[in-house]
């Protein structure tokens, strides 16, 4: 039995759904314990490209268990596009593949109202948000004004509760001059969700211990990134979550003795969608990706901003989330480069540094120390085994460890399923 808990070691979109995909192999449950819908985690297989928002990506494969956990915050509607979308792509979900945890709580249409009405006020300070109602629902959870997905379970409770929160919200939505939520539209439409998604919802902490105790391989499936998160990461340009490592347990009721491997995944250079500090940020190499059709949102849609490998980010995202291994994805987006620079230590106020700061401020005062690494101006993407790797492409992830402290296990070459290469 071995439980293994997949993080992204930047912003986000590192190529987890990629990675999770891949080991879901070895695993007979993948959980979701943070996030909601704001994510976007790609998988291509056989051809077909699949985007995972909610679902875990184990959901591609036959005899598996997908946990949507307590820790996350689910929108039965977005929830419910996404089931009707994979179901078109051929995938099977049923009440025996999709469990949902009972006190996940549910993201409503006036956080969504709300996500775009506070960005909006923003200004200049906009977080740039996925719009999609994340941090409003998790204020909420906190606030304790939050409604659980258990109360889908019982209809009459539900509707109460529902129609007390739209009143109270539409009340705050007249003062700030935002549009009110419809009531009766809402309310008819939640409780027809509800009765959909009631098989699916149960006490997902049990399930997740009595499959331990039977004997079965967990695999928790981050969110975002390391730097996205709520306490960790470049505050106030955060999401509204832990989704650094401890957050598999507490948003799935597993602890953390039961956790035996943390796997973190980062891209080969790095990228990040939203406002917030960049210190590698580099626009010629995200024009390259860009022209390449790469790194647009998966979600969204919007292009990511793109740099330099930032080892300083890397390196303490290992320390955070007691990474045992990096997955390395994305190797070949360097493919046609002369030249690649990696960000060693940062300089901050004449001082050198070699951890993040901790305030975004800071962060963005930041200067790059870059060391210059020979490019292999060699096409990867064709590569089946790491010993076929030119020897320059080895150098540079052998530098990478070098500079992280975690080894190296799998690295990506293109977007398939096949194109992974184990180290
Ligand atoms: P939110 O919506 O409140 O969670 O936004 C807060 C910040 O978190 C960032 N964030 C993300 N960053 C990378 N990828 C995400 N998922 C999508 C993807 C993003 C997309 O896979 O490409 O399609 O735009 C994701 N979700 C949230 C967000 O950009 C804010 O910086
Ligand atoms: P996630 O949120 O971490 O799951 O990542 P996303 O799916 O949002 O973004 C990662 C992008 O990189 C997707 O378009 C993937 O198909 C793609 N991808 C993942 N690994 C590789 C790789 O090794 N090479 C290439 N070319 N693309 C990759
Ligand atoms: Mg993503």
């Amino acid at each position: 039995m071995s439980n293994t808990v997949i993080v992204g070691a930047q912003w986000g979109d590192e190529g987890k759904g990629k990675i999770v995909d891949y080991l879901t192999e070895g695993a007979d449950v993948v959980v979701r314990a943070a996030g909601g819908n704001n994510a976007g985690h790609t998988v291509i297989s056989g051809g077909t490209k699949y985007i995972l928002h909610l679902i875990p990506s184990g959901i591609l494969w036959k005899d598996k268990v997908c946990v949507i956990g307590n820790g996350v915050v689910m929108d039965p509607i977005g929830l419910l596009e996404e089931m009707a979308k994979l179901r078109g792509q051929g995938v099977s979900i049923t009440p025996e593949n999709l469990l949902i945890s009972e006190t996940a709580h549910l993201v409503m249409p006036y956080h969504r109202g709300l996500d775009k009405a506070r960005e909006a006020k923003r200004g200049d300070k906009k977080i740039g948000t996925t719009g999609r109602g994340i941090g409003p629902a998790y204020a909420d959870k906190v606030e304790r004004d939050g409604l659980r997905t258990v109360l889908m379970t019982q209809p009459e409770i539900f509707e109460e509760e529902l129609r007390d929160r739209l009143a109270r919200h539409n009340a705050t939505f007249a003062e700030l001059g935002v549009d009110l939520v419809p009531v009766e539209e809402t309310v008819k439409v939640m409780l027809e969700a509800a009765r959909t998604l009631a098989p699916h919802i149960t006490n997902t902490t049990v399930y997740l211990h009595e499959a331990i105790k039977a004997g079965k391989n967990l695999l928790f499936e981050g969110a975002q990134g390391t730097y996205l998160d709520i306490d960790h990461g470049t505050y106030p340009f955060v999401t509204s979550s832990n989704t650094t490592s401890g957050g598999a347990c507490t948003g799935s009721g597993v602890p953390p003795r039961m956790i035996d491997k943390v796997v973190a995944v980062g891209k080969a250079y790095t990228t990040r969608v939203g406002s917030g500090p960049f210190v590698t940020e580099n626009d010629d190499i995200g024009d390259m990706l860009h022209n390449m059709g790469r790194e647009f949102g998966a979600t969204t849609g919007r292009a990511r901003r793109c740099g330099w490998l930032d080892a300083v980010l890397v390196r303490y995202a290992v320390m955070l989330n007691g990474a045992d291994e990096l997955a390395i994805t994305n190797l070949d987006g360097l493919d046609g480069l002369d030249t690649i620079q990696i960000c060693t230590a940062y300089t901050l106020r004449g001082k050198t540094i070699h951890y993040p700061p901790s305030t975004a401020a800071d962060l963005a005062a930041c200067v790059p120390v870059y060391e210059t690494h020979q490019g292999w101006k060699q096409d990867l993407s064709g590569i089946k085994k790491f010993s076929d790797l030119p020897p320059l492409a080895k150098a540079y992830l052998k530098r990478m460890e070098e500079l992280t402290g975690a080894r190296i296990s799998l690295v990506g070459v293109g977007p398939d399923r096949e194109q992974t290469l184990i180290v």
